[in-house]
């Protein structure tokens, strides 16, 4: 878990057959399309402009640290070359491992690889109806297992497992994993690649829960990540008119939550039929990134912090280090800390290095002043406090 603690940002990439409608990644199965005609798809899916680098080199620019594809989703169609499918974009017109792609450009840029992997496939109708179709059923779980073994053994370090699609209509709690045989799977997963992480949608807790669209954090000590669309919920497939993006202050918001609560953020885009990104999640990345290049040490590796920023934000920790992330920056530029019990040595507004003159009030108050009217970040303006010791409430 350390290099998840210290990442703290991610990558989500919802691309796919589904990327071609232009509706999202349930396309197939809200518009109730038959299998084999949504499968007609395959011959069209030959996106030349793909660029695994460039995906990378977006990541980075973000100041994401690992990346997390979908190398199937619910619709069955593989971005990977797989014995147990013919439905695979190695084998239909683009002829291409863009998952190979994806782990080399990764590896090239020093990121951190995660493969998303959905249990459930919607071609199979004993997952919606298993005891009309037990054959079925019984096929859709060996295909999970022969794949996931693929994805473990074909493509050298990998460092998430991210299951998905597995819910089973009629059934719940271990009943879930034991028509995985999630157990088994994991346990095969583990031996393959001794250091990864699973996320919790396999039946079983194993390493990390996922919050989705919403940043809520796990219990101390219990790894989490939220994962979040930058446009409409529906959409984490390429959505083609989404009028619903969020702004950056939001979505640095969302990031700063999760640092708050040792957790991380994979945030998701969801690229074109043609492989590339979307110039409003493009923009978003990177104005994230220009906001980490000069306030990074509050976010990687950030620890939980016993006091907050009243009615200014968040706060998060590092050692003796506090950091104030100031979303509404105060009028006077003086800001009113309650609850901090430490001797505070300096307080540096991180984006300018700018002190702030430290005063204490009654009620264990903190106010910071001398500090500009005008608030130095647009989005979030983090203060830095060196303290005599590990922070401590008030
Ligand atoms: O059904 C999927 C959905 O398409 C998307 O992949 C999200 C991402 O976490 N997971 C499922 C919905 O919970």
């Amino acid at each position: 878990m350390k290099w998840f603690h210290e990442a703290r940002f991610g990558i989500f990439v919802h691309w796919g057959l589904y990327s071609l409608l232009g509706r999202g990644e349930w396309v197939m199965h809200v518009e109730r399309i038959p299998a084999d005609e949504y499968a007609k798809l395959a011959r069209k899916f030959n996106p030349k402009k793909f660029d695994a680098d460039a995906w990378a080199a977006l990541a980075k620019e973000a100041g994401a640290r690992y990346m997390v594809l979908t190398t199937r989703h619910h619709d069955g169609f593989c971005l990977f070359d797989s014995s147990a499918s013919d439905f695979t974009s190695v084998k239909s017109s683009a002829k291409r491992d863009f998952v190979a792609e994806y782990v080399e450009a990764l590896r090239r840029a020093g990121l951190k690889i995660g493969f998303y992997y959905s249990l459930l496939d919607w071609r199979f109708p004993g997952y919606f109806d298993r005891e009309a179709h037990p054959e079925s059923a019984k096929a859709l779980v060996e295909q999970a297992h022969a794949q996931v073994k693929e994805l473990m053994t074909n493509y050298g370090k990998i460092d998430i497992l991210w299951y998905d699609g597995g819910w089973v209509p009629g059934l719940t709690g271990e009943q879930i994993a034991d028509f995985w045989r999630a157990k088994e799977l994991n346990a095969t997963v583990r031996k393959l690649q001794p250091h990864i992480l699973i996320n919790n949608r396999s039946g079983i807790p194993e390493d990390l829960d996922t919050p989705e669209q919403h940043v809520t954090a796990s219990a101390p000590g219990r790894g989490w990540e939220s994962c979040m669309t930058m446009g409409d919920s529906c959409g984490w497939g390429y959505v083609h008119n989404n009028p619903n993006f969020k702004t950056v202050p939001q979505l640095i918001q969302h990031l700063v939550t999760a640092a708050a609560g040792e957790g991380n953020y994979l945030l998701n885009v969801g690229p074109k039929p043609d492989g590339t990104i979307r110039k409003e999640e493009v923009e978003r990345l990177r104005a994230i990134g220009r906001w980490l290049s000069v306030n990074c040490e509050s976010i990687y590796g950030s620890e939980r912090c016993p006091f907050g920023a009243g009615m200014l934000g968040l706060t998060t920790a590092k050692g003796n280090n506090a950091y104030l992330h100031v979303f509404r920056w105060p009028k006077q530029g003086e800001l009113s800390i309650p609850g901090i019990k430490n001797k505070i040595k300096s307080a540096t507004v991180l984006a300018t290095g700018q002190h702030a003159r430290i005063e204490t009030g009654s009620n264990c108050r903190t106010f910071l002043k001398g500090l500009p009217k005008r608030p130095p970040d647009p989005y979030d303006t983090v203060v830095k406090l060196v303290l005599d010791g590990k922070p401590e409430a008030c």
